[in-house]
């Protein structure tokens, strides 16, 4: 899944509480991931609605139990120019 060129977002929807995890592997630049809920809803990641994040690494995930709501991956390159590929899985 994807190409990251400096940003790309996910968006999905958790029914119920249940234990998340996204996994990405492939990529060739280091790739941060970050678990993010906008809380109050106004569009914009806001200072406290990271949840969770990986760093800036290879073939890493990100594990978390979340209650049901809606939720974004943001997946991002160290440098804004930079761009890679990557495999991103998500399951829930
Ligand atoms: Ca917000």
């Amino acid at each position: 899944m994807g190409v990251a060129d400096g940003v790309d977002f996910y968006k999905f929807t958790a029914t119920q509480p249940s234990e998340f995890t996204a996994v990405i592997s492939g990529n060739t630049s280091p790739i941060r991931m970050t678990l993010l809920q906008d809380k109050d809803n106004n569009g914009v990641v806001d200072n406290n609605e990271e949840l969770a994040n990986n760093g800036f690494n290879y073939n890493s995930s990100v594990s978390l139990t979340l209650g049901a709501g809606t939720y974004y991956v943001k997946v991002a390159t160290a440098n804004s120019g930079e761009s890679t590929n990557y495999i991103l899985y998500l399951t829930a």
